[in-house]
This record gives C-alpha cells, sequence and structure tokens, in this order.
C-alpha cells in the first residue's frame, strides 16, 4: 500500500468504519440508558510517563459529538466543567446555565454529577485528612456537588474516594480515617434531603466506586464489597440513600470476577450505576473500551444484569487510546464502544431466550429425582451426566457470541 498522507487519513479512518458495519443508528443508541462521561471524551492521553497526545477539547464539543452519536446522557465531575476557583461562587453559575442549554440543544441530559476528591494537592492526604479544615472543605465539594446535580437535573452522584489510603503503613488511622469518610457522605446526603425538599425533586442515589489501587498505594476501601460492608457498617446515617457504581475493571484489577462482584451488589439492592469498559486481570486501570478485551464476560455480566432488571445508567468510563486522535475518538471510540454494548446487551437478551440453554438450566434445576434421604454417593451418580450441561452452556455461549449457531461455515 502507498504510503497515506495526512490529509488523507480521516477519510481512510471513516470509510473503513463504515465498512465495518455493524453500527446502530442515534435514534437507536438513545434507546439505551448510556451515558458518556466528560472527562473520558476528554481525555488528552496524558498519563506518569505518557505526554499528551490529543488536543483538550470543551465541555460543548464532548455535548454536540456525543449528541450526533446518539449518547443520550452526559456526566462529569464538578471540576471537569467548573475551575476549582469558581467552584460555589458566580462563575459556577454562569458555566451551568451554559452547559443546560448545550444540553438542550443537543438533546442530551444529565444523568450524573461527581465530585473530584483526589487530583487536586488539598486532597493529597485523602478527603478525609487530619486537618479539619481539609475535611471541612470535602464536605463543601461533595455538597457542592450535590447542587450541581439538582441544578442539572441529574439523578445520580457518584463518589470515588481515590486519595483514602496512603503510601507508608502507619501514618494514618484506618478506623478513624473511616469515620471521617463518612462525615463527608453524611454532609452530602443531609444536603441532598434539603436541596432535594427545596427544589421538590427526588432526592439523589448517592454511589460508591471502589478501585483497589492507584492513586494511593494502599487503599482504605478497595473493592465493591468493601463498599457495601462500609455502607452498612452504621457509620452512615442515611445508608438508603448510598449503594454502589462498580466499575467492571475495578473489579479485575483485584482479581475478581466482576459478574460475581455485582451479583452480591445486587442480593443487597445496592447495584444502582455501573461503569462500563475492560481490562486485563491483577494490572492497572488501562480503561479500555468495553467489549474489547473480555467480550464473553461482559455477555455473561449482561445476562446476569437484564435477568435482574437492572434498569441504571451503562457509563462509558473508559479511556480512548493515546493512539487514537482527536477526530477518532468521536468518529471511531465512542461510536463502537457503544455499538459493541448494545450488541453485547441484545445477545444477552438472545441468550436469555434460547431454548438451548433454557432446556439445560430447567434440567440442572430439576435435578435426577433422588428420593430425599439418599446416600451422597447415589446423589451424585444420579446427578453426573446431568452436571455435564455446565460445559455445554459454557458452549453454548460461546457459540452465540461467534455467531456459530447461525451456521457460520470455514475453510475446513
Ligand atoms: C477512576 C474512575 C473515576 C470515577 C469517577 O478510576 O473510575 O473516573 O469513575 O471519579
Ligand atoms: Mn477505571
Ligand atoms: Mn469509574
Amino acid at each position: 500500500m502507498k504510503p497515506v498522507p495526512v490529509f488523507e487519513q480521516q477519510a481512510l479512518v471513516e470509510r473503513l468504519m463504515k465498512a465495518s458495519g455493524g453500527s446502530y443508528s442515534p435514534e437507536t443508541r438513545r434507546k439505551y440508558f448510556i451515558s458518556g462521561p466528560q472527562w473520558a471524551a476528554a481525555y488528552q492521553g496524558q498519563a506518569l510517563f505518557h505526554a499528551p497526545t490529543r488536543a483538550p477539547i470543551t465541555f460543548e464539543d464532548v455535548i454536540r459529538e456525543y449528541g450526533k452519536i446518539g449518547i443520550g446522557h452526559w456526566c462529569t465531575h464538578d471540576t471537569d466543567v467548573i475551575p476549582t476557583e469558581q467552584l460555589g461562587k458566580s462563575g459556577q453559575q454562569e458555566i451551568l446555565g451554559q452547559i443546560k442549554q448545550s444540553l438542550s440543544h443537543h438533546g442530551l441530559s444529565c444523568s450524573m454529577v461527581t465530585a473530584e476528591t483526589f487530583f487536586h494537592k488539598i486532597f493529597a492526604a485523602s478527603p478525609a485528612a487530619e486537618a479539619p479544615e481539609i475535611r471541612q472543605y470535602a464536605a463543601f465539594r461533595v455538597k457542592n456537588t450535590v447542587e450541581i446535580a439538582h441544578e442539572l437535573g441529574a439523578q445520580f452522584t457518584v463518589y470515588w474516594p481515590g486519595t483514602l489510603g496512603y503510601y507508608v503503613q502507619g501514618a494514618v488511622e484506618e478506623t478513624q480515617t473511616l469515620c471521617w469518610y463518612a462525615e463527608a457522605l453524611n454532609a452530602a446526603t443531609a444536603h441532598d434531603i434539603e436541596i432535594a425538599k427545596k427544589k421538590n425533586r427526588p432526592a439523589l442515589k448517592h454511589c460508591l466506586e471502589a478501585k483497589p489501587f492507584e492513586p494511593q498505594a494502599e487503599i482504605l476501601l478497595p473493592t465493591s464489597d468493601a463498599m457495601l460492608a462500609f455502607i452498612s457498617s452504621g457509620l452512615l446515617q442515611h445508608p438508603e440513600m448510598v449503594g454502589l457504581n462498580p466499575e467492571y475493571l475495578h473489579e479485575l484489577m483485584w482479581g475478581g470476577a466482576p459478574r460475581a462482584a455485582l451479583a452480591r451488589a445486587l442480593v443487597a439492592g445496592k447495584l444502582w450505576h455501573l461503569d462500563i469498559n475492560d481490562g486485563y486481570r491483577l494490572k492497572h486501570d488501562v480503561d479500555i473500551g468495553v467489549g474489547l478485551v473480555n467480550p464473553l464476560d461482559w455477555l455473561n455480566v449482561l445476562m446476569l444484569l437484564r435477568s435482574h432488571g437492572y434498569n441504571g445508567p451503562f457509563n462509558l468510563d473508559y479511556k480512548p487510546p493515546r493512539t487514537t486522535s482527536n477526530h477518532g475518538v468521536f468518529a471511531v471510540s465512542f461510536p463502537s464502544a457503544v455499538d459493541r454494548f448494545i450488541t453485547l446487551w441484545e445477545m444477552a437478551g438472545e441468550v436469555l431466550e434460547d431454548s438451548i440453554l433454557r432446556e439445560a438450566t430447567d434440567a440442572l434445576k430439576a435435578g435426577a429425582g433422588v428420593p430425599a434421604g439418599a446416600d451422597a454417593d447415589a446423589i451424585f451418580e444420579a446427578n453426573k451426566d446431568l452436571l455435564t450441561l455446565h460445559e455445554l452452556i459454557a458452549h453454548r455461549l460461546v457459540q452465540i457470541l461467534l455467531g456459530l449457531h447461525r451456521g457460520r461455515t470455514y475453510s475446513v
């Protein structure tokens, strides 16, 4: 192939994207509760060892492009859009006015606002640091985020505690730090009750997000399970207002099975919001687009969520790779992530209706019909051929994922 000069590259990317097919219309995409974060689209590719590869973009750009793609919901950190020094001041109101205009012009709604309590230097020792003035500031930030969320018409807030941990053991007293962190959340829920009443709106759903490592060396609430324990620890004044925003990759990072973590959140009635992405087990937070690494696991996750009537947002909390250009972010990265999600979601629906899977599952649940009181060996012997269905089920799922059940043919 001849070299492709820069002025031909966008056209090439667009032609190959179109030729890839399998894309949904913006109208179809808008039927799903998919949200796009401001920070995901505006991510410039920077990291500790990485210089940015993309130019900065504004919330107007992100909202306009999400609108064109058919991403119906937008979410943001407070400081993604409002400079820290303007928080709670008149500048905040002005910016919120512009955001509301932009959202309504492009047909999006704001689903969630999250407080950045990890990036600014004030949070170096966490939002629950020893100095009371730091904790007061953290309380101001979460209360202000509640106000922003109500102002923008959101239903959810998310709290990823980020720096709630330590680099050097012994520097922090863990139980005290957790009590102090609970105080910040208590300030947020109490303020929410007040604002919701004033605005005659339902209170927000406050969702905790765990990540096992990064940015601190040790994290005090590293997993969704730890968050569940924290919610029911007695430290929260309104545990009924607090649930979870698990992130798929964050569960893989500690070596967990995301589907099992989500199942535990579901049985606790706390699966309210979900960050969707992909990545690798026991590695750092690579935030790859949903379904690019573990499509079979994702199919399984979505089967679980569909069968339990999960109706919260699917939040595209991933990062377009550094190798993707500014043009590629909206020409390839977001539409392809949305379309992989929709395909897997629809496939999960088909799987739940699949007659082979249904019969296999029903047969497993029926058992062999051994009378009560039989001994262990007899029960095992009576069921052993039924149990072969476990592997058949896994094979069937892979068949459906790869399209083999539709008679895909190969050269052999
Ligand atoms: C960090 C992360 C955040 C939260 C919101 O790993 O996932 O983007 O989702 O603060
Ligand atoms: Mn992540
Ligand atoms: Mn996240």
